[in-house]
This record gives C-alpha cells, sequence and structure tokens, in this order.
C-alpha cells in the first residue's frame, strides 16, 4: 500500500513508518517538523540524540534498500499544498498523528490554547475536507485518546467508542441506539480529541469517508524493532515537563536520582499502551478498514490500566528511587477507578507486552546512557490548568524555589 503519514516525525509517528517501511509499505511522511520547533521554544531536547529528519531516511535506506519519502507540508496551514499532493499521489491510506499532543503544552498560556485548538482542529479539518473535494476513497486511521472519555467511574467498562442507550420516546416506546460515549475532556488539548470525533462522524455520514479512530492510552517504553536497528534510526523521548509523559517520566527520574514527580495523591489511574504495541495496533488497524458508508471504527487502544502511585512505588523499587507526592498542576479527579474494553485489538490478534520489570530496566538502561542530556530544570511540571492553582507550584520535587508561573 502507499500510506501517508502524516506527523511521521513524532514519537509514535517515526516507529509507525518504520514499522510499516518494513512491512514492505511506500511510506511517505508528511510534517512541519513543529515537534521540533517547540523542542526549541521550550528550550528542552529529546533524551535521545535525534538526527534530521532526512538524515533518519537516509540511514533507513542504507540499512533496509527502502525508500520512505518526506514531505514538508503544515496541514492546518497549506490547504492547497495538501490537496494538490493527496491529488497526484492518491495514497491507499492515511495515518494521521499530526497534532499537538501535549495536555500540559496545550495549558500553558492562552497563546498555547489558541495554537493547539487551531492547529489540530484545522488539521483534521483540512484532510477530511481535501480527502473529499479530491475523491480519496483512501483509509483514513487517526490517533485519538482515551482522555476523551474523561476516565469516569460509574461501575462500568468503557466500552470502544459507542454506547447503547435507550431513549423514550413521545409514544412511550424505548428505542435503542448506539450514539458516541459522552465527551469529557479534561484539558485544551483532550478537547481537541473531542472535536475530532465530530469531524469523522460527519464526513463518515456525509461523504462516505472510511474512518478508525484509535483511542490510545499512555504510551511507554522508547524503542521498536525497527528503532533499534541502528543509532541513528532511535526514537524521541520526552521527558520534560510538559511532554514528558508519566511514566517514560519516572524512569528517567529513577535513572538520574531525581525523585519521581507524583501529581497529588498519585491516585489517578490511567491506561497504558508499550510503544511496540502501539505500532502493531496502527497496522492491525490497517488491515482491517471499515466500508464506505459504514460508520467510524473505534478501537481502544490500550493493554492496561495502572494507578500512578503504583508505578511510581514499582519503578522506586526496581531502582531505588525516592518518591514525591507534589501539588497537582492538573484540575483532574484525585482518585478514579479505570475500567477499559479492547477486545477488538485482542480478537484481531494483538499479543500485548506487559508492563514487566525487565522492559521497565531497558529504559532506565537507555536513560542512564543518556544522563549527561538531561537538564533537571526542565523536569517540574509547571504548567498549571488554572490561575488558583499556579502559584501552588513554588517548589521543584528538590525543594528549590521556581519561578513563578502565571
Ligand atoms: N502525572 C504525574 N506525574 C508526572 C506526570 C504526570 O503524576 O510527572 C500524572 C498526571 O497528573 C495524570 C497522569 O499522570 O494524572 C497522566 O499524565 P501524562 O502526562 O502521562 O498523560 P496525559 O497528559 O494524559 O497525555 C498523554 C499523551 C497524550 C495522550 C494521553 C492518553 O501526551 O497525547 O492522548 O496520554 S490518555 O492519558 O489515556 O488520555
Amino acid at each position: 500500500m502507499k500510506i501517508a503519514v502524516l506527523g511521521g516525525d513524532g514519537f509514535v509517528g517515526w516507529p509507525t513508518s518504520l514499522h510499516l517501511s518494513n512491512e514492505g509499505h511506500d511510506i511517505h511522511i508528511l510534517d512541519n517538523l513543529s515537534r521540533r520547533w517547540i523542542d526549541t521554544e521550550l528550550g528542552v531536547q529529546s533524551l535521545t540524540p535525534m538526527d534530521s529528519i532526512q538524515e533518519r531516511t537516509r540511514i533507513w535506506y542504507q540499512e533496509t534498500g527502502r525508500r520512505i519519502h518526506f514531505h514538508l507540508i503544515d496541514l492546518a496551514r497549506d490547504y492547497d499544498l495538501l490537496k494538490g499532493w493527496l491529488a497526484s499521489e492518491r495514497p491507499d491510506a492515511i495515518i494521521h498523528f499530526a497534532e499537538q499532543r501535549a495536555a500540559p503544552y496545550s495549558m500553558k498560556s492562552d497563546r498555547h490554547k489558541n495554537y493547539t485548538v487551531n492547529n489540530n482542529v484545522s488539521a483534521t479539518h483540512n484532510l477530511l475536507n481535501a480527502m473529499v473535494e479530491t475523491g480519496l476513497d483512501a483509509h483514513l486511521v487517526h490517533l485519538g485518546t482515551m482522555g476523551v472519555y474523561g476516565y469516569s467511574t460509574v461501575g462500568a467498562a468503557i466500552p470502544e467508542g459507542y454506547l447503547p442507550v435507550g431513549i423514550d420516546t413521545m409514544a412511550g416506546e424505548t428505542v435503542k441506539q448506539e450514539i458516541l460515549y459522552p465527551a469529557n475532556p479534561g484539558s485544551i488539548y483532550h478537547m481537541t480529541k473531542c472535536l475530532d470525533q465530530l469531524l469523522f462522524q460527519f464526513y463518515a455520514k456525509n461523504d462516505g469517508v472510511r474512518i478508525t479512530d484509535l483511542h490510545q492510552g499512555i504510551v511507554w517504553g522508547t524503542h521498536t524493532d525497527q528503532t533499534r536497528r541502528h543509532v541513528q534510526l532511535v526514537n524521541r523521548f520526552d521527558y520534560d515537563g510538559d511532554y514528558g509523559t508519566v511514566l517514560n517520566r519516572f524512569l528517567i527520574q529513577a535513572a538520574i536520582g531525581y525523585p519521581l514527580t507524583v501529581h497529588g495523591t498519585g491516585g489517578q489511574t490511567r491506561a497504558f499502551i508499550h510503544i511496540q504495541d502501539s505500532v502493531r495496533c496502527i497496522e492491525i488497524a490497517l488491515k482491517n478498514a471499515p466500508r464506505r458508508g459504514e460508520r467510524v471504527k473505534i478501537f481502544n487502544q490500550m493493554t492496561e490500566t495502572h494507578r500512578v502511585r503504583d508505578l511510581a512505588e514499582l519503578v522506586a523499587k526496581i531502582a531505588g528511587a525516592k518518591v514525591a507526592y507534589l501539588p497537582n498542576p492538573r484540575k483532574e479527579a484525585a482518585e478514579n477507578e479505570l475500567v477499559v474494553q479492547n477486545e477488538q485489538f485482542m480478537a484481531l490478534g494483538l499479543d500485548p507486552i506487559r508492563l514487566a520489570e525487565g522492559l521497565l530496566s531497558e529504559v532506565v538502561d537507555v536513560a542512564k546512557k543518556y544522563a549527561y542530556r538531561v537538564d533537571r530544570s526542565r523536569i517540574p511540571a509547571v504548567s498549571a490548568w488554572t490561575r488558583d492553582i499556579a502559584p501552588t507550584l513554588d517548589r521543584d520535587p528538590e525543594g528549590k524555589a521556581l519561578k513563578s508561573v502565571s
């Protein structure tokens, strides 16, 4: 298949591009390299040394004889360029990762909120609009998030996208329907993914666009089989307070002797998936496209759930780290249960990589190898969800005063 990977330079996009190229697909990465610009804006860098996208693809060709093509296109801004590219290249499938994906970054300031909404919603809409306009019947696979559901505890498992409901009619009957599970975003970033869902629902119904939406949990780990093939194919690894996600942050913190930064009581339960499983799920989703006219296919792309403080205790045990319980920069439930259905991927053959001490130690080893690249001052999470929360974030986990955040 000819596959366009939008956002193919990112944390999940890059290993996905390698995985699918290795399977023999013709891969075209479309990316505006915004993630690299955001690193510059924030004054941070990936823990692992990353080469330019052109260098990465050159090394891939050298190692495998397979070409990955790169096109510098900003989906949210370059509508005509995108439409022209789709019209001439006519990919069989499109994987859409091209969105600003960090909740804390999206909550940093009014400017970051605007950027996240404008970028994410325009990118998704431009893409759908251009697909229809060019008459392209490609299968669109979108990387969504478990966060659209809001991790609520109602004593029932979260279904895969759709909730069966009974509606009482005026005639006194109960009509059964399946509706999108009520959206309940916890950040501006998560809200954009809820808006994406509605765009998908409309374009599938109105224009018959074939769409799969993957509601993914928190990704952990860094290597996949393909990124391991050469040191210059290494994946990015974020540890800073905006882009670092919880388990990967704990692992790097443990590696450099920094207290593990638990927000609040650590009673938040979240869904997780290993990076290798993430790329496998995308391959499975590609092989199981919906038919034209079918509603959006939604998969829960996660393999297990964990409570944040349990993860901190596990990492502390393996690596001998201290745990710091900090004021929570986010407005979120202090404690929640989370049960999630993921039967669809399991039925299609996913054999999950479970969180295990061996794999955690592997990431700690990567972190130790590159520990000299860590800027400890970028570890604290200082993006406050509300003005009231900002003044509570005045100390880092080592007790040093932090600059006040407004
Ligand atoms: N947390 C800590 N300490 C930290 C970092 C985070 O306790 O140092 C807590 C947060 O307060 C939160 C939980 O860990 O309760 C998860 O935070 P996270 O930064 O690991 O994940 P999140 O902001 O939800 O976002 C990440 C990805 C996003 C994806 C989402 C999947 O950045 O792109 O959509 O995970 S999910 O969480 O399932 O919605």
